[in-house]
């Protein structure tokens, strides 16, 4: 290994050792550019490696609010601003119980290729809390939203930092958070928070843009190996934004969705899932995904009584982990490829262990990388930003339109990426190296900052 590389990591390794899901992220990425490194010792006198891991601030803080009892909850907040390199700080809130320190700096840390990979000018972010929204009724969520929001608006603006949803952060929070952004500021500022209602001032085509998008990447990644998506078996864990949205436009390009998932379980209905159903039990209702079989007897449902979850021992063409992180195991992906899997897109974050995607790679299953392949999302954020900009509204056509043209850019930068370093099919290595190298760019541009 280059001994640059090889001291950076093992110096973040000592450093940040109790950070499991950051260290995991970025040893993805810094094992994947070794070439790059070669090709350029300039970078290790620069210490863009060193830089380009350690975020620009890191803001934790703390939520008092109320809940319906009239007992007083804390919860933490965090912000991790990663990179202002080329745009201001831009990526979700999530909120769930297991947000921690290194979940946040992990999805910066994504979020800043992720974003150099859409082509626009935004840098990455991540913030969030361990606030678990399950359960809570609507005034709960919005007491929760404006004790955040009085503590994060110092650190947010237009121009310096825009967040928006991620799990448990849907349009409902981030109307809370807005409403609360604009009356501490006194002044309508649209573009500081992204994924609005469209009533005042979001984009249409932001709710469906992760899941449209990441079904966008895997045509053309089906299409350029000689596969098609029409026919097509496909399961998608979780049923929250992404997994519907992904569902929505795999049925529309003729795939067949067989499986759908939340914490709890999945269901496997081969007649094909009911959409209109799973959007009344998760978006309307907030319920469970089993509820699913209360309308469709016939179909399955298989409890999850293990790390191991049950979607991925359903047989399909296609399989697409829209939940969380560390999702697909080895033992998941060996039960996929067993049952003739021939692609894997990641829809959620870092979804695919480590193990899991050498074994796919290893094994020559085509994997579209979430930082490439669920950069719809965030891509579709700077067009509501542009648009909030402007004053101006496009319709859902011109939004989608845009959407799959940078898509299909993404596709192809991680394409030729890979074949020019001698890696063809590798999309993981393909994307790291075409983010990286715009970010090294930018970073010797400017100065040792
Ligand atoms: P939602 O909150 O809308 O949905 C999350 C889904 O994943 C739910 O079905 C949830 O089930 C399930 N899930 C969450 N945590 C776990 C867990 N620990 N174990 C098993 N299942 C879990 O979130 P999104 O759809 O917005 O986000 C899904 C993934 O996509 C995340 O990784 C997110 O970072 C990523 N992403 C989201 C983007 C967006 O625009 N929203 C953009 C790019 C990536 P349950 O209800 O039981 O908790
Ligand atoms: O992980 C992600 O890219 C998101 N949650 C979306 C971020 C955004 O700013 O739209």
């Amino acid at each position: 290994m280059n001994e640059y590389l090889k001291r950076v990591i093992s110096n973040i390794e000592k450093r940040d050792s109790h950070e499991s899901e950051y260290l995991q992220a970025i040893k993805e990425v810094l094992c994947s550019i070794e070439q790059i490194l070669d090709k350029h010792p300039e970078y290790e006198k620069a210490a863009i490696l060193e830089r380009m891991t350690e975020p620009e601030r890191i803001i934790t803080f703390r939520v008092p609010w109320v809940n319906d009892n009239g007992e007083v909850i804390v919860n933490r907040g965090y912000r991790v601003q990663f990179s202002s390199l080329i745009g201001p700080y831009k990526g979700g809130l999530r909120f769930h119980p297991s947000v921690n320190q290194s979940i946040m700096k992990f999805l910066g840390f994504e979020q800043i290729f992720k974003n150099a990979l859409t082509g626009l000018p935004i840098g990455g972010a991540k913030g969030g809390s361990d606030f678990d929204p399950k359960g809570k009724s609507d005034n709960e969520i919005m007491r929760f939203c404006q004790s955040f929001m009085t503590e994060l608006y110092r650190h947010i603006g237009q121009d310096v930092d825009v967040p928006a949803g991620d799990i448990g952060v849907g349009a409902r929070e981030i109307g809370y958070l807005f409403g609360q952004y604009k009356r501490i500021r006194n002044a309508y500022e649209g573009g500081v928070l992204t994924g609005k209602a469209i009533c005042y001032g979001g984009s249409l085509a932001r709710k469906e843009a992760t899941g449209y998008g990441l079904l966008f990447y895997v045509r053309e990644m089906l299409k350029t190996n000689g596969h098609d998506l029409n026919g097509k078996i496909v399961t998608i864990s979780g049923s929250g934004n992404v997994a519907i949205y992904a569902c929505e436009k795999a049925t529309a390009f003729g795939a067949k969705v067989v499986g759908m998932s939340d914490s709890n379980g999945c269901i496997y209905d081969k007649n094909g899932i009911d959409l209109p159903l799973i959007k009344q039990i998760k978006e309307v209702k907030r319920g469970r995904i089993k509820e699913y079989l209360r309308v469709h007897p016939e179909s399955e449902y298989i409890e999850k009584t293990s790390d191991d979850s049950p979607i991925w021992g359903i047989k399909t063409d296609i399989a697409l982990p829209c939940a969380t992180q560390n999702e697909l195991n080895l033992n998941s992906a060996k039960k996929l490829v067993e049952n003739g899997v021939i692609a894997v897109g990641e829809g959620a974050n870092m979804p695919t262990t480590q193990e899991a995607l050498d074994y796919f790679i290893e094994k020559g299953i085509l994997v579209a990388p979430a930082k490439a392949a669920n950069a719809g999302g965030v891509a579709t954020s700077a067009i509501e930003m542009s648009q909030n900009s402007m004053r101006y509204y496009y319709t859902f056509e011109e939004v989608e339109n845009k959407l799959e043209k940078i898509m299909i850019n993404i596709f192809n930068a991680c394409n030729e990426n890979a074949e020019k370093y001698g890696c063809p099919k590798n999309y993981v290595a393909g994307a790291n190296m075409a983010a990286f190298q715009k970010l090294a760019d930018a970073m010797l541009a400017q100065g040792i900052v």
